[in-house]
């Protein structure tokens, strides 16, 4: 919860300096939220403010500047202010107004502070005048229609309030693949930094690369000798908001964005997409995010075992504890142990019996089996592939030519034509597809009929001098339309023929959402059939941790695509590579392999960091079991071109 980082962290083992400089920042803005809850005169309260900001942008080092005295130099921090850090980072002891500060603040008001959009100063109004002290009774008295009528509040703030606390809600319970792989990737390293860790490795959904993750398991292998030193260094890391427990092997914590040294920007999101999550509350709810981290230590002998344990599933796990059992051994986080040897032994002590392995491969040999990647865990098959030696040889970022849904500034892009141009190129591929938005889609700025064939003007011309210059790339020219009523396109015929492809999306939610299954499956059914459509782009309308998509039955849809394609009628399902869509589900691709409907992974990028989403929807083609042949993105540019025009 947001409540979390708001604590007191605890002083290194060892100093001066028991505190950095990011700690004593945040503390620092902590005691100002904390007497702004309060009703402290706002002299202090800025006061706060403003050392927590200016401690924030220094350059030099805290510990220096209190050994030195200087601290008391720098503006905005006074004798007061002053001492009151001098002894936190030289003592490791905070301030005892602070603590009594922080002890005396109903953690409810605190929680209150999570909700995007709501400060502690109407926290504190609600606070006095209707009681409220926690988010459930914000959430009753709102629902109640108490707080409108409040001095200043209204109709709109009070269900601002109510979606607030929705978002909140959604939020908390899970974060996106992106967002978890970030967080992950940033712990691990600092652990695997730790002398005497002999590797760190993240395992769990995040290494399945589930597109939410729940909580970051991460196994570290360390000696015995090296346990201790490598447990202390793990709680003394940068970026632990809150330590929930520590056991000899376990460590369970709560990470936060102070855990980015380069610090920790959402980046540039799609007008769509960022409505979904929050509008301008997410960048908020995101920087104040924290997640939860369970970490293991194990000695060396040990570790494939915890690792394969808790890189999951659970019902993976089952499969394969089943196919142990069937063979006289048990398999747990400790070992595969043979029955006749471990008897009433447990845990540990049974482990010594162990068969040896140093990596999950040969665990997996030991069962029979072929190493299943990660990604497959999922019990989807898996296991009787692995037996048979027919897991797939899935795809990877390299078997990655091209992609065909991407934006310009023609429409809603950050960057020009030749901006994507030359990155796609510095990526490797040979060809990229600009799809920009068509007329009715407004908000995105929809481009005209003229201006979409002038853009096609511009490619041919740029197409022409690379074919001289003898360079193996190419623009491939397309549009994404909307879907109007009855499964129309948005462009006539004579437009959209003068095109390589059109991606057919929805994006009138509200319209798409307010319908049954029947009648949005009826109307997807009608566009794919429209000759010019060779695209469906972001299938359902999902967005991750923001909105479920529209209701639909996919599997038709699927089936219908598959009746086109084996017609010779080129019909392609998108993987929305965004990490906020992953829309074709990864669930589904299996079922489009399966009927032959070719699949196009495709960054849906507005800007230039945007095409390296790509990656995310390689991860979900992966856990869809896609090998190269099944996307289009594999194809030579020439291939592609024909495949568009047969
Ligand atoms: P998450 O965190 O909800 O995104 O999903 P996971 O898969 O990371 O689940 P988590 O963190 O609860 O546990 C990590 C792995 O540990 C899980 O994938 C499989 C293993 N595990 C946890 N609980 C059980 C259990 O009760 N039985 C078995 N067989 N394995 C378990
Ligand atoms: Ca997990
Ligand atoms: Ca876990
Ligand atoms: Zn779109």
């Amino acid at each position: 919860m947001a409540g979390a980082s708001f604590i007191l962290p605890k002083a290194r083992p060892s100093g001066p300096p028991y505190f950095s400089r990011n700690q004593v920042a945040n503390v620092m803005h902590q005691v100002a939220v904390l007497l702004e809850l309060q009703g402290a005169n706002v002299f202090r309260v800025r006061s706060y403010q403003n050392a927590s900001r200016t401690l924030g942008s220094l350059t030099t080092d805290l510990g220096e500047l209190i050994a030195s005295g200087e601290i008391f130099g720098i503006k905005g921090i006074g004798k007061g202010l002053g001492s009151a850090l001098t002894q936190s980072v030289q003592e490791g002891k905070w301030p005892s107004d602070w603590i009594d500060l922080h002890n005396s603040t109903p953690q409810g008001l605190i929680e209150m502070l999570g909700i995007p959009g709501l400060g502690p100063k109407r926290i504190k109004l609600m606070h006095d005048e209707l009681g409220i002290n926690s988010v459930a009774s914000l959430k009753a008295a709102a629902l109640d229609g108490q707080i409108a009528p409040m001095k200043g509040f209204g109709e709109k703030s009070q269900q601002r309030m109510l979606d607030g606390i929705e978002l909140l809600s959604r939020f908390r319970a899970r974060r996106r693949l992106d967002i978890g792989l970030k967080y992950g990737e940033a712990f691990t390293n600092k652990v695997a930094a730790i002398p005497g860790v002999i590797e760190a490795t993240l395992a769990g959904s995040t290494r399945r690369r589930k597109e939410t993750i729940g909580d970051l398991d991460v196994v570290v292998s360390v000696k015995q000798e090296d346990h201790e030193s490598v447990a202390n260094a793990i709680l003394n890391l940068n970026g632990i908001a809150d330590v929930k427990g520590a056991g000899d092997s376990k460590i369970s914590l709560i990470l936060d964005t102070s855990i980015f040294e380069e610090g920790f920007t959402v980046g540039h999101i799609d007008s769509n997409v960022l409505e979904a999550i929050g509008g301008d509350d997410y960048e908020q709810l995101e920087s104040g995010g924290t997640i939860d981290a369970q970490v293991r230590l194990v000695p060396p002998h040990v570790a494939a075992f915890t690792l394969a344990y808790f890189t999951g599933s659970k019902e993976h796990n089952i499969a394969m504890r089943q196919r142990a059992i069937s063979r006289g051994l048990r398999l747990n986080e400790f070992g595969l142990i043979p029955d006749s040897e471990a008897g009433d032994l447990k845990g540990m002590a049974a482990a010594k019996f162990s068969l040896a392995a140093t990596s999950e491969k040969e665990i997996y040999a030991h069962l029979g089996m072929q190493w299943v990647t990660p990604e497959l865990r999922e019990d989807t098959g898996e296991v009787i592939a692995g037996e048979l030696n027919q897991l797939p040889n899935l795809i990877e970022m390299s078997d990655i030519r091209g992609s065909l849904h991407n934006h310009t500034t023609l429409s809603d892009g950050e960057a020009s034509l030749e901006e994507m141009a030359d990155t796609a190129q510095k990526m490797g591929w040979n060809w990229l597809g600009l799809a920009d938005h068509s007329p009715t889609l407004q908000i995105a700025n929809g481009a005209s009929a003229e201006d979409l064939l002038e853009q096609g003007n511009t490619i041919k011309k740029y197409n022409q001098q690379w074919q001289e210059q003898g360079k193996d790339f190419r623009l491939v020219h397309g549009v994404e339309s909307d879907i109007l009523a009855g499964g129309k396109l948005d462009h006539p015929d004579d437009v959209l023929s003068q095109l390589d492809y059109t991606v057919a999306s929805v994006h009138a939610m509200g319209k798409w959402k307010a319908r049954d299954e029947v009648q949005n499956t009826e109307e997807l059914l009608q566009v794919i059939d429209h000759p010019a459509t060779t695209i469906l782009g972001h299938p359902t309308g999902r967005i991750l941790q923001g909105r479920d998509g529209y209701e639909v039955d996919l599997l038709s849809v699927i089936e219908h695509m598959a009746d086109h394609n084996d017609a010779g009628r080129l019909k392609a399902i998108e993987l929305n590579a965004s990490p906020y869509r992953l829309d074709l589900d990864w669930r589904l691709c299996k079922h489009a392999k399966g009927l032959g409907v070719p699949i196009i992974i495709n960054p849906d990028a507005h800007s230039i960091r945007g095409l390296a989403d790509i990656t995310y929807g390689v991860m979900c083609a992966r856990k869809g079991w896609l090998e190269s042949g099944d996307v289009l993105n594999s194809l030579s540019g020439e291939d592609l071109m024909s495949r568009l025009h047969s």
